[in-house]
């Protein structure tokens, strides 16, 4: 330890030992409420309370934060930056009271305000700082790694406007925007001290160094500021706090003195609006790219700030040698949408730091890491290369420069091969060259992955055929999950304590044991608790609905669920179309063996997506028709639930008897829902994609309602596709395409939907929903068969949530650990923060 080190210890005081947890939660509360916050009446909102109490255990994260990083410092431990543009956090309280083991301190601290943690928690905003599965998975991913003990860092942008909220308006997609930090963020710290400088424009120009050596200057730019903002990440019950640095843009400080010069006065305020409009706005686009030049600066923004970051705390702790960085660190990239790191990191050894070029390129392709989450090639990144020109020239030299030296590898390769060399080049030449992100990711990394058994196997069969045969190692599997702390032991308190009476509580750290569970799946005592706590779970979710969406669902009818971002391949319309059908035949007297159901759909569109806008439309009409119909009531009832986001996934997936999980073979690269509903005993209605296989195989083909084309059946399948004809010999589709083509659910919109039905008439349809209706018809037919037999149904379902041991991310954590980050968990015994049990 230095001298200053010491110096610092001793005026902050907090070495001796633990400091926070000698006054009581209630205590602090109080002190909170009445002095930090000023207040003395407990409002409507509870808003207030909800501070006063994120405060009380926000203070208890902090001690235990600071010990976490003091231990991964002084143990000099290798550890991972995991880079992504998304962290769909959901809100935090109710996690971290869990994780820290609060729950009865709460309880009573809060019985002095006369209410309880359920209530208050109503205050806290989502932090909706994702479009879907990616960012989710970011955030499970935290949760696993704090609760494995790993030092794992989260690097991402505070939006200051995250997902937008969803409202629905005659049956269409509002969006309006999400001001989720109005009422203030209680969980975040800021450290402007360690505000990163990122550089934008400008030229670059080359000078010799007093060695005689060459080198290149990114000059005359126009930098922006990061400023970080930290978010505690708790483990569960091991007193680690991980930490998720949010980078938030501002103006320099060169702006303010411009600022001063009246002749470039209103050319400095464009100048501060461009720098703090980078941070401004989660783009709304799941799956999809739109080639804005905002997004590539979000990019760039947290991609430098975060190599910036750990090389600073690097050059603090051991100079200005890297030799060893690459045995400290690793960066897993989340998709290609942070992958300019890897010029970044080249940018930094090699100008600032002035490695040479093979040094800084082995450090780099030992410390990067890629994800990849998709094969829909719209949704593959491509920039501009006059884009990059503009906006980071230095960039594009770096990249030229790989690109150079890769494709001489390629070169000896495959000799004398030229069209493999374009194939494969980083840049796509033709009209506009573009360079391809994913390419440059595969190429910087030692290891790629993608996130389920099916996806992996595509994508080195496919798209990344070439680099496969190039680098066979580099590739490999790791199937998604989902946390088991937020995802059953917080959201279905009465299924974890009925779960936690026969196998005890472990399972909720050590989620393997939750196969103990199997052992009851006949258990008649059993049966009737896990139908209990099912009906007490429905029942919150018919509240919900019922105020969301003005419809009444029955408890005692089947919950069949479709939540998810929507999107063609996804195929919410062949769900609709589903719907339709029973429609159909309760209005033609054929009832026979059906078991009643409540539908649910929801889901955010991309606000550009104008098919997707169009099937919310469509569930919506189609709701509106059947709900008030009263003949069709007693057995059929359809709501879409707007504003669908994580913290409605926590009521919902509890409550859910069946998942639809119905993409099209080979296009849903795992799916994580599936996961979540599973776990809380749902039982699967789905195709053979992404980790459904892997869902099907776990708990076994009888407890799964499979339906529809195989991916590899697909290609054959679209050669001689006629769904005219399909139709023509369906007497079941051929009725559902006549009630939508008579305009039964568009009598005032004449024509609405026709883009909607010629999509499916269409030979090229490319999502296959004449194909596979009437298998999925033929499954419901057999879900309602099983549902119809309680007991029966209700086995199924406690062997669905004893099958889901393996879609815990922890499972997926320390599989990325073993095979990509080879970190080792941090101490947990000798944290000197005490809990106080008071
Ligand atoms: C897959 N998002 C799921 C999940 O691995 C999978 C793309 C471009 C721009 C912004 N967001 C995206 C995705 O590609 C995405 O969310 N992919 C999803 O990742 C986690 O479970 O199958 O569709």
């Amino acid at each position: 330890m230095t001298k200053q080190d010491e110096q610092v210890c001793v005026v902050k005081g907090w070495q001796a030992g633990p400091v926070i947890d000698e006054s009581t939660l209630s205590d602090d509360l109080t002190r909170h409420f009445y002095y930090t916050l000023g207040r003395d009446v407990v409002g409507e909102s509870q808003l207030y309370l909800y501070h006063a109490l994120a405060l009380t255990i926000r203070d208890r994260l902090v001690a235990r934060c600071r010990e976490t990083n003091q231990q991964i410092k002084q143990q000099k431990r290798r550890k991972t930056a995991y880079l992504s543009l998304e962290f769909l956090m959901g809100r935090a309280l109710g996690n971290a009271v869990l994780n820290l083991d609060l729950e009865s301190q709460v309880t009573k601290a809060l019985q002095a305000y006369c209410t309880e943690l359920e209530s208050v928690e109503q205050a806290e905003h989502d932090a909706g700082l994702g479009n879907g599965g990616l960012g989710r998975l970011a955030a499970c991913f935290l949760d696993s790694c704090a609760s494995l003990a790993l030092p794992v860092v989260g690097y991402g942008i505070r939006y200051e406007y995250g997902m937008f909220n969803q409202s629905i308006k005659e049956g269409n997609q509002v969006e309006q925007p999400d001001n989720w930090l109005r009422e203030g963020h209680p969980w975040e710290l800021s450290a402007p001290e360690q505000a990163k400088r990122v550089k934008f424009s400008g030229y670059v120009q080359s000078y010799t160094d007093k060695f005689g050596r060459e080198h290149r200057q990114w000059i005359s730019s126009q930098d922006v500021l990061a400023v970080p903002y930290d978010v505690p990440i708790p483990g569960y019950k091991n007193n680690i706090v991980n930490t998720l640095r949010l980078w938030k843009s501002e103006a320099t400080d060169e702006f303010n003195l411009t600022e001063f010069n009246a002749g470039s006065y209103s050319e400095a305020v464009a100048q501060k609006n461009l720098a703090e409009q980078i941070t401004m706005v989660l783009y709304p686009n799941d799956s999809s790219e739109n080639g804005k030049e905002l997004r590539l600066r979000q990019q760039y923004f947290l991609s430098s700030a975060s190599i910036q970051d750990v090389l600073t705390q690097w050059i603090e702790q051991y100079g200005n040698d890297f030799t060893e960085f690459a045995q400290h660190h690793v960066f897993q990239l989340n998709d290609t949408h942070p992958s300019i790191a890897v010029a970044e990191l080249m940018r930094i050894l090699v100008d600032d730091h002035e490695l040479d070029w093979d040094q800084a390129w082995n450090i780099t392709t030992k410390t990067m890491a890629y994800t990849n989450h998709t094969l829909l090639p719209e949704a593959l990144e491509k920039w501009s290369v006059s884009l990059f020109a503009k906006l980071l020239p230095r960039i594009l030299e770096i990249i030229y420069e790989i690109n150079a030296r890769f494709l001489a590898e390629v070169a000896m390769h495959w000799p004398g091969d030229v069209q493999k060399q374009r194939d494969l080049s980083l840049i796509e030449e033709g009209g506009e060259p573009q360079i391809r992100m994913a390419f440059l990711a595969i190429v910087g990394s030692y290891s790629v992955n993608g996130v389920a058994a099916l996806h992996t196997q595509l994508l080195t069969a496919g798209l990344f055929k070439d680099f496969y045969a190039l680098w066979p190692d580099k590739f490999n599997n790791k199937t998604n999950g989902v946390t088991p702390r937020r995802w059953l032991a917080y959201c279905n308190p009465s299924l974890s304590q009925i779960i936690s009476e026969k196998i005890g509580k472990d399972w909720i750290g050590d989620f393997a044991q939750i196969g103990q569970l199997r052992r009851y799946y006949d258990d008649p005592q059993f049966h009737i608790k896990w139908h209990q706590a099912k009906q007490q779970n429905k029942q919150r979710f018919v509240d919900l609905v019922k105020q969301r969406c003005g419809v009444e669902f029955d408890i005692n009818m089947l919950f069949d669920v479709q939540v998810k971002r929507i999107h063609e391949y996804k195929r919410q319309l062949l769900n609709i179309l589903h719907v339709i059908h029973l429609y159909d035949r309760i209005r033609r007297g054929d009832t026979q063996g059906m078991v009643p159901r409540c539908v649910l759909l929801g889901g955010k569109a991309a606000p550009g997506y104008m098919m997707a806008k169009k099937i919310i439309k469509l569930i919506n009409n189609v709701a509106e028709v059947i709900n008030k119909d009263p003949q069709v009531s007693a057995f059929l009832r359809v709501a879409f639930l707007p504003n669908y986001n994580v913290t409605a996934m926590e009521t919902i997936c509890p409550a859910t008897d069946l998942s639809e999980q119905v993409s099209t073979a080979g296009k849903e690269a795992s799916g994580t829902g599936n996961m979540k509903f599973m776990m809380n005993g749902a039982l699967t209605i789905g195709t053979l994609d992404g980790a459904n296989i892997e869902i099907r195989d776990a708990v076994g083909a009888e407890n799964f309602f499979l339906f529809g084309a195989q991916a590899e059946q697909i290609d054959d399948i679209k050669a001689h596709y006629n769904p005219s004809e399909i139709i023509a010999n369906n007497p079941d589709l051929n009725s559902v395409m006549h009630l939508l083509e008579s305009g039964h659910f568009n009598l005032f919109e004449p024509g609405l939907f026709d883009d909607v039905i010629n999509g499916i008439k269409s030979n090229n349809d490319p999502w296959l929903t004449a194909h596979d209706f009437a298998s999925y018809i033929a499954a419901q037919r057999d879900v309602d068969k099983a549902y119809a037999d309680q007991t029966y149904w209700t086995q199924m379902s406690i062997l669905n949530t004893a099958a889901s041991g393996s879609f815990s991310s922890d499972r997926t954590i320390s599989q990325y650990c073993d095979d990509i980050w080879h970190l080792t968990p941090l101490d947990t015994t000798h944290q000197t923060v005490k809990t106080n049990t008071d």
